[in-house]
């Protein structure tokens, strides 16, 4: 074990795999009272050292896996129809949610505005049929539900981690600062993470190769060297979804723990950091404190995940 080390000596710390750094372990302070309610209130952890993948998992990474093991995707799978009992059964077909944006300014009351299910889109296809890869291996994959992040750790032998150790190790040591690098949005001018830049959701300011997901690393780590914990894509967690920030976690699933039985197509879970769709005129979600609730099968172009190992 390495708790208890000088973070001198924790830093010749050697990963058990390549990509993944040590979050020191310890007590934390997660939540905040200065932003939006399921955030509050305030809450004191205790998390263990984590090995933890320093960027989240890559199209690259996610084809490594599909190619070993065959998976197939919820979003490469019909809906079914027990679950969707209202649906026209010509509607259950593959696909997945994509932000297509709007042509002008409109209310920011109703996402289904600049969100449309799309057919065919998965993490082949971010943007539907026609997409691809293509030059995007180093970008996180989206697209995959809950089930698609147990299958992919079990198979890299690694665990999902739950939202007081995903919110611990993107706070990156700094008690109560608003991002994962203190509490100035752009320190010196400088931009640290791939967020919305103009007016959302129909101006894309954003440089050339972030205007969605962006390549991994292309942004400042954390002081425990993780890259992407704010913006870029949203991140699953194990925590069940609550309206609040009181309820403590789940244990932390071991290695290669066996699904969970009788998850239910509404079961939701706490999904963390914000993705390249979070403008502060609409969504100021990309802190270590925000938290989204987010259906298990419920996939989209903005959401991904990250694996650990317990040290
Ligand atoms: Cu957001």
């Amino acid at each position: 074990m390495t708790r208890g080390l000088a973070g001198s000596e924790r830093g010749l710390a050697v990963s058990p795999v390549k990509g993944m750094v040590l979050v020191p372990g310890g007590t934390d302070t997660i939540g905040s009272v200065d932003f939006y309610p399921e955030e509050r209130p305030l809450r004191e952890v205790q998390v263990d050292d984590l090995w933890m993948d320093e960027h989240p998992v890559t199209n690259a990474q996610f084809r490594r896996f599909v190619k070993d093991t065959g998976h197939v995707t919820v979003a490469e799978q019909a809906p079914d129809p027990a679950d969707f009992l209202d649906a026209d059964p010509a509607d259950l077909v593959p696909g997945s949610q994509v932000f297509v944006g709007t042509p002008g300014p409109v209310p920011l009351d109703d996402w289904t505005r600049w969100w449309a299910w799309i057919p065919g889109a998965n993490w082949r296809h971010p943007e539907g049929p026609g997409s691809s890869l293509h030059g995007r291996d180093l970008h996180p994959v989206v697209h995959v539900g809950y089930e698609d992040t147990l299958a992919y750790a079990r198979w890299a032998n690694k665990s999902l981690l739950n939202e007081a150790e995903w919110e611990h190790a993107a706070r990156g040591g700094l008690h109560q600062a608003t991002y994962p690098w203190g509490d100035d949005f752009t320190p010196g001018g400088k931009i640290m993470a791939n967020t919305w830049h103009g007016q959302f959701p129909f101006e894309n300011l954003a440089p050339p190769g972030s205007d969605r997901t962006s390549a991994v690393k292309q942004f400042p780590p954390n002081n425990y060297g993780l890259f992407d914990v704010a913006g870029n894509v949203w991140e699953w967690t194990t925590t069940p979804w609550s309206e609040t920030h009181s309820i403590s976690d789940p244990p932390a699933p071991a290695c290669c723990a066996p699904q969970p039985a009788g998850l239910s197509e509404h079961d939701r879970y706490v999904t963390k950091g914000g993705s390249h769709l979070c403008a502060p005129s609409y969504c100021h979600r990309y802190r270590p404190a925000a938290r989204q609730g987010h259906s298990i099968r419920s996939t989209t172009s903005h959401l991904g995940f990250r694996c650990v190992i317990r040290a």
